[in-house]
């Protein structure tokens, strides 16, 4: 069955961090980012389950460039996990930027919340697991509880979080959809990889018109 015009009761479609900070403006701005919430407005009203993920930092994050000194925004650093880029502040818990920039109608259908990056050691661009690829946060267990078996994906951004979130849904044994023209990326050159990377790992890519 198509999952984007008839999903079924074991589809949820995930809208990732469609926050103030990463739409034009906000402290990570990704290009044509405020054009989404459109978009997993009409593909929400279609699903029986929606979920929205919240990337949620403490102020003092080790994924910001601010916390290590003499680093500039999109340098790397080494964290014990692996190599890790160094991002403006962004989403800090309870500030304006880290707020849902989504319909009422999104709004009000979401079942679930899952915050993640706020632990102050690990970044998480995955709805799935924590950037040490081993802190699960707890979505995958909330699917298999619930039966949801196909994750859709919808939001910001296509080659960071909504990326690796596919990436890690079909590692983890779910069938992993994203639609394209409901995500918007940072970088040329890293939608290039990480949609290389999806079509390997076996997430369909697909438009949502
Ligand atoms: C994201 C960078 C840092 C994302 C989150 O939502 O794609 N990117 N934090
Ligand atoms: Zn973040």
């Amino acid at each position: 069955m198509d999952p984007i015009s008839s999903p079924s009761e074991h589809d949820v479609l995930i809208v990732v961090d469609v926050q103030n900070d990463f739409c034009p403006g906000g402290a990570l701005a990704v290009p044509g980012g405020g054009e989404v919430a459109t978009i997993a407005s009409r593909l929400g009203s279609r699903f029986a389950n929606v979920v929205l993920t919240q990337d949620w930092h403490p102020a003092d994050h080790k994924s910001f460039a601010s916390a290590h000194e003499g680093k500039a925004p999109f340098e790397m650093t080494a964290m014990p996990y692996g190599d890790q880029v160094l991002w403006p502040d962004h989403c800090i818990q309870g500030s304006h930027g880290a707020e849902f920039r989504l319909t009422d109608a999104t709004l009000q259908k979401a079942q679930i919340v899952i915050r993640k990056g706020f632990r102050p050691e690990v970044d998480s661009y995955s709805a799935f697991l924590e950037n040490d690829q081993t802190t699960p946060t707890g979505l995958a267990g909330y699917m298999k509880e619930r039966g949801l078996t196909r994750a859709v994906f919808a939001g910001l951004a296509l080659d960071f979080c909504v990326g690796f979130s596919a990436i890690d849904a079909v590692k983890l044994g779910f069938e992993a959809v994203v639609v394209l023209d409901g995500c918007r990326g940072i970088a040329a050159e890293s939608i290039e990889e990480r949609l290389t990377q999806m079509r390997e790992a076996g997430v369909q890519i697909v438009d949502a018109i």
